[in-house]
C-alpha cells in the first residue's frame, strides 16, 4: 500500500494525535454501519428508532432493536483497524480517540483514551433516577428491562434530539482545538456536532487525513484522505509511520 512521504511526514511522535471514528472502523468486524445500502436503518427510518420519542411511544420496540445489536456485537472481535488504533495510543505520547461507536470494541482493542461521544449499548440508564449500569447478557432476560425502582432502563446512548454529554463534549472541543493531526475513520460525517469536528480541526490548523472507502461530505477539506478499508489501511499506515521513526 503506498502512502506519500510528505503524508507519513506528518505522523512525527511529537505530534498532538487525536483520532476520530465512526461505525465504518467496525464493519469488518461484522457490525452493521448505519447508513448506506447494508445500514441498520435500511428499513426503518433513524428517527423511527434512535429517539426519546420513539423508546417513549414503544419501549419494547427500540429494546428489541438494541438487544439484536447487542447479539451481533457480543459475538465479533476487534479488527486490525481498531487494533491499530490501540497501538497508536501506545507509540504517540500525546494521543486521544473520540469515538461515535457505542459497540465497546474500541476498549476491547486495549485503547483507554478514550470518549465514547454517543455512549456505550452495554450501559443502561434508569429513566427515573438516571442511574447508569452495565449489562452485558444477550438476550436480555426481560425486554424492556427494569430498573430495581420499578421504572424503566433505557440504553445509555445518545438519541436524535439529545444532548451529549457536557463534559465529555467540552473535553472532546477541547481536544479538537489542541490537536494538530486528525485522523477521521469510517464516518459518514452527518451527524452534529461531531461532523463539524474536523471543519474546527482544520480550521485551527490541524492536519486533518480521512480513511473512509467512499467520498464524504469532508473529503474536500481534508489535507490527506485515503480510500479504502480501514481494516487494511490503519496497520499499512501504522507500519509505514513507525518505519520512518526508525531510519
Ligand atoms: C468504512 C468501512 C470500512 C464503511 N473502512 N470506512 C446542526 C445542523 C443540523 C442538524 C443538527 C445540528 N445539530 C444537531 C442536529 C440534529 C442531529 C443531527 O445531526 N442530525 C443530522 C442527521 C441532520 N444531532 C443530534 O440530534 C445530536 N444532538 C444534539 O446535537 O443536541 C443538541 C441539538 C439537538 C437538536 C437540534 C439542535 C441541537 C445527537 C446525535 C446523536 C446520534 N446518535 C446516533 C445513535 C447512537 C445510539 C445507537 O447507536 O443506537 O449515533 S445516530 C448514528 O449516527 C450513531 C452514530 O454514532 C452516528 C454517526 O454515524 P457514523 O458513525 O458516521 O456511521 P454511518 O453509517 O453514517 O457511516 C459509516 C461510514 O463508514 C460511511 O462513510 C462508510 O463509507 C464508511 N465505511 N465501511 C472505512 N471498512
Amino acid at each position: 500500500m503506498e502512502f506519500s512521504d510528505s503524508l507519513i511526514e506528518e505522523f512525527q511522535p511529537s505530534k498532538n494525535l487525536v483520532v476520530l471514528t465512526g461505525a465504518g472502523i467496525s464493519a469488518e468486524s461484522g457490525v452493521p454501519t448505519f447508513r448506506g445500502e447494508d445500514g441498520l436503518w435500511r428499513k426503518h427510518r433513524a428517527e423511527e428508532l434512535a429517539t426519546p420519542y420513539a423508546f417513549q411511544t414503544n419501549p419494547k420496540l427500540i429494546w428489541e432493536w438494541y438487544d439484536w445489536r447487542r447479539g451481533i456485537i457480543a459475538k465479533t472481535e476487534p479488527n486490525p483497524g481498531h487494533t491499530a488504533i490501540a497501538e497508536m495510543e501506545q507509540v504517540f505520547p500525546h494521543f486521544s480517540l473520540i469515538t461515535q461507536n457505542v459497540d465497546g470494541l474500541h476498549r476491547r482493542a486495549g485503547n483507554t483514551k478514550i470518549i465514547e461521544i454517543h455512549g456505550n449499548l452495554w450501559q443502561t440508564r434508569c429513566v427515573r433516577e438516571g442511574k447508569v449500569g452495565e449489562d452485558y447478557r444477550v438476550p436480555l432476560p426481560e425486554i424492556p428491562p427494569k430498573c430495581e425502582c420499578g421504572a424503566l432502563l433505557r440504553p445509555h446512548v445518545v438519541w436524535f434530539g439529545e444532548s451529549l454529554d457536557q463534559e465529555d463534549l467540552a473535553r472532546s472541543y477541547r481536544l479538537i482545538e489542541e490537536c494538530n493531526l486528525l485522523l477521521v475513520v469510517g464516518t459518514s460525517a452527518v451527524v452534529q456536532p461531531v461532523a463539524s469536528f474536523p471543519v474546527e480541526a482544520k480550521r485551527q490548523g490541524a492536519f486533518v487525513v480521512e480513511v473512509n472507502i467512499d467520498s464524504s461530505p469532508i473529503s474536500s477539506l481534508v489535507n490527506g484522505s485515503l480510500l479504502g478499508k480501514a481494516g487494511e489501511i490503519l496497520p499499512a499506515l501504522l507500519g509505514k509511520i513507525k518505519g520512518s521513526w526508525s531510519t
